[in-house]
Parts: C-alpha cells; sequence; structure tokens
C-alpha cells in the first residue's frame, strides 16, 4: 500500500514536471574567471515526439570551450572568429568555439540525458552568461533562446535560454 502511494507521487511528480523542466544548466551560479564544467539537462522532447539534436551557443565573452563525447551522438563544433586575436604565450588564437551541436541521436519523451562541455568563464563578476539552446526532436523544434528583459523574471518566459550568473 505504501508503495502503491509512493509510485503515484513519483507519477504525479513525473507528470507535472515537463511543464518548468525546459533546458537548463546543473549550475545556475559560478564563480568568474574559473573553469566551469556545463551541464545541459534535457528533460523532455517536443510534445511527445523525441529529441534528436541539441544545439548550444557560446556567448561571446566565452573564448574557450570544449565537448564532452556522448555515446550515440556524433558532434560538430561551429568556429567563430576572435577579433582581437587573443595572445596566450608566444600563439595567437584567432578564432573560439561558437556552438556545439549533438546530432543523430534519439532520447524519447519519457528520459532524462545530460548533455556536457566544458568552458573558461569571463572575469566579470555579476554578469550573466546566456546559452541559447536549439532543441530539435523527429517533429517539432524548441527555442530555447529568450533572454529576460531588464528586471524580467525568466519564469514569465515560455523558452528561455540556460543561463549561469557569475557570482563575486
Ligand atoms: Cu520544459
Amino acid at each position: 500500500m505504501i508503495f502503491r502511494a509512493l509510485l503515484s507521487a513519483v507519477t504525479l511528480a513525473a507528470f507535472v514536471a515537463p511543464a518548468a523542466a525546459h533546458i537548463t544548466l546543473e549550475d545556475s551560479e559560478a564563480a568568474p574567471g574559473e573553469r566551469y564544467k556545463a551541464v545541459l539537462r534535457v528533460g523532455h522532447g517536443c510534445s511527445g515526439s523525441p529529441t534528436t539534436t541539441i544545439r548550444v551557443q557560446i556567448p561571446d565573452g566565452i573564448t574557450a570551450a570544449q565537448p564532452m563525447p556522448k555515446h550515440g551522438w556524433e558532434i560538430e563544433i561551429v568556429h567563430a572568429p576572435l577579433d582581437p586575436p587573443l595572445v596566450d604565450g608566444d600563439r595567437e588564437i584567432t578564432e573560439r568555439i561558437s556552438e556545439i551541436h549533438w546530432l543523430g541521436g534519439k532520447l524519447p519523451e519519457e528520459y532524462y540525458d545530460e548533455f556536457v562541455f566544458r568552458t573558461r568563464l569571463p572575469d566579470t563578476p555579476g554578469a550573466t552568461l546566456y546559452f541559447p539552446v536549439v532543441q530539435e526532436c523527429e517533429e517539432k523544434v524548441h527555442r530555447w533562446i529568450e533572454i529576460p528583459a531588464e528586471g524580467q523574471n525568466a519564469d514569465e518566459l515560455s523558452e528561455p535560454a540556460p543561463a549561469v550568473m557569475l557570482t563575486n
């Protein structure tokens, strides 16, 4: 009986969660200037349709990013020029990773998964960085690209971009 009650509570939680789940970063706060392991959490597909592609945009302030390989998914990296270039010792870095794509997988609506990459955060305390994500499913697409206006709460947006706030 207890087990049955527990089971129904769990079922209810699973049923309620998707509305607020969206795609979010596991750590929504991080230290400026430090390494940051970005874990994108994908809790649902597109109205029942399985997720087949995740595309994340790396914000301008981030000059270094590195995706973690993922079984069953192919990774594609998009570069953008760095202007002015960064000087690292005797090396000049002229481009940065601006997008990471995970392609060719199939994440059923009922399941949860994580898409991981690491970065070095800019040294800008107090700033909020947004990582817009396009989630493509077999049918339909979610565009988690909305950024709150000054003073607006991200909860008011229907498809908010995953964000991390740089603490002091
Ligand atoms: Cu959601």
